[in-house]
């Protein structure tokens, strides 16, 4: 039994070509409808178009990455139970279509977030880093949120104003735009001005409140999935832990159990990301595998390497702070175990997530951050690898 070996591609628009996928080797494709404005509906007409794309490349569309939860949902204000309908009519076009893996996040405002997108690594090729301090800058000096202040030590706020004085206009562009632009699958980009609007729409709503408000989501819509045979998967915080005073409330195991008691059903499941989980030094990644083993839908496999200041630089896959054999050894045992118990979803989707900027990907003119397909492509042979060599050994 084998992960089912699939590659994130952004659409027809995507520097990386549905035959540059097959060539490095996947059979699937993760794939969102991104031209659907966030909260409408995804009809079965736009879902079985792109469907047949994909399908007539030779890869089938295995995973939904993602179907969007709005704003509005996360802060239950205005129209959110006509979003959460919405939400739900696109679970039923999907299903219809076939398509049964849907990852989303509970992140507030922001999806993943880096400060820099071109670090040079030591062989050449360019990584993603976040910059512990200069997010600081950006929320205290760039943003100038009111009260950030108080969310940092008197020594953090004077390094951050030194920081702020010595840093280029093109510095600080730099680093706002990396903060409020979105990055490749975030679906909001943000003038200050609007970031600033939205952010006072979480004034009020701290960790708690989130948490429940993610619970009332998901008692609405975890039993249509059920029904439909859609296997839900959150994914972590990307950092998992609270930036520019937002609560997030999907960073540790603690959080993940608290969803799973609220809400039990297996098609409440989670989108196991080792990057993400892998920036907390208190999070133990084989442990959080093992508790949750049979609701991982879906893996995102790659690693990242911190440092005591809370920076963090994504490594290549197999080295860095996570113990790619450890994981991908439970991912087998665990596809086992549900093959013996005839689980449709024996083989678990994986994608080789994030890679390096390296040979050919440093001379495109488009790229999409952290999704180049040389480096993605070797982060996948490296995975192939290594599932190839445990599978034969245990
Ligand atoms: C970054 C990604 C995120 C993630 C979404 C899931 O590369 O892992 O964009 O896909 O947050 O909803």
């Amino acid at each position: 039994m084998k992960m089912t070996q699939t590659w994130r591609w952004y659409g027809p628009k995507d520097p990386v070509s549905l035959s540059d996928v097959r060539q490095a080797g996947a059979s699937g494709i993760v794939n969102a409808l991104h031209h659907i404005p966030n909260g409408d509906v995804w009809s079965v007409v736009e879902i079985q178009k792109r469907k047949n794309e994909i399908e007539n490349a030779g890869l089938n569309w295995d995973v939904v990455e993602s179907l969007p939860v709005h704003e509005k949902i996360k802060t239950r204000s205005a129209d959110f139970e006509q979003l959460i309908e919405n939400y739900k009519i696109s679970l039923k076009n999907l299903a219809s279509c076939g398509v049964y893996v849907v990852c989303y996040n509970f992140m507030p405002i922001l999806d993943w977030t880096r400060t820099r997108l071109d670090m040079t690594m030591d062989d050449g090729s360019l990584a993603l880093e976040f910059n512990a301090s200069e997010l600081r800058v950006f929320d205290l000096y760039i943003l100038n949120r009111e009260w950030a202040e108080k969310d940092y030590t008197p020594e953090e706020v004077e390094q951050a104003r030194n920081q702020f004085k010595s840093l280029s206009p093109q510095e600080i562009k730099r680093i706002s735009d990396n903060m409020l632009k979105g990055l490749p699958g975030s679906e909001e980009a943000y003038s200050m001005e609007e970031f600033k609007a939205m952010l006072n729409t979480y004034k009020g709503i701290d960790s708690d409140k989130l948490r429940s408000h993610l619970v009332q989501f998901l008692k609405e819509i975890i039993p249509l999935a059920e029904e439909l045979g859609i296997r839900m998967c959150i994914h972590p915080d990307d950092p998992p832990f609270t930036l520019l005073g937002l609560p997030r409330i999907v960073s540790t195991k603690e959080d993940y159990q608290h969803i799973f008691d609220q809400v039990t059903p297996i098609s409440n499941g989670i989108t196991f990301c080792t990057g993400s989980l892998g920036v907390r030094a208190d999070n133990d990644l084989p442990a959080i595998f093992d508790a949750f083993a049979d609701r991982v839908h879906f893996l995102h496999l790659r690693s990242t390497k911190r440092d005591a200041y809370g920076n963090f630089y994504e490594a290549d896959h197999l080295t860095g702070d996570v113990d790619m054999f450890e994981i991908i050894t439970r991912v087998i045992k665990e596809q086992r175990r549900r093959a013996d118990e005839n689980r449709k979803d024996a083989s678990i989707p994986m994608r080789p997530d994030h890679g390096h900027q390296m040979l050919d990907d440093l001379i495109k003119p488009k790229i999409n951050p952290g999704y180049s397909a040389i480096g993605r492509l070797r982060g996948l042979a490296e995975l192939r690898g290594l599932e190839w060599g445990i599978n034969k050994m245990i």
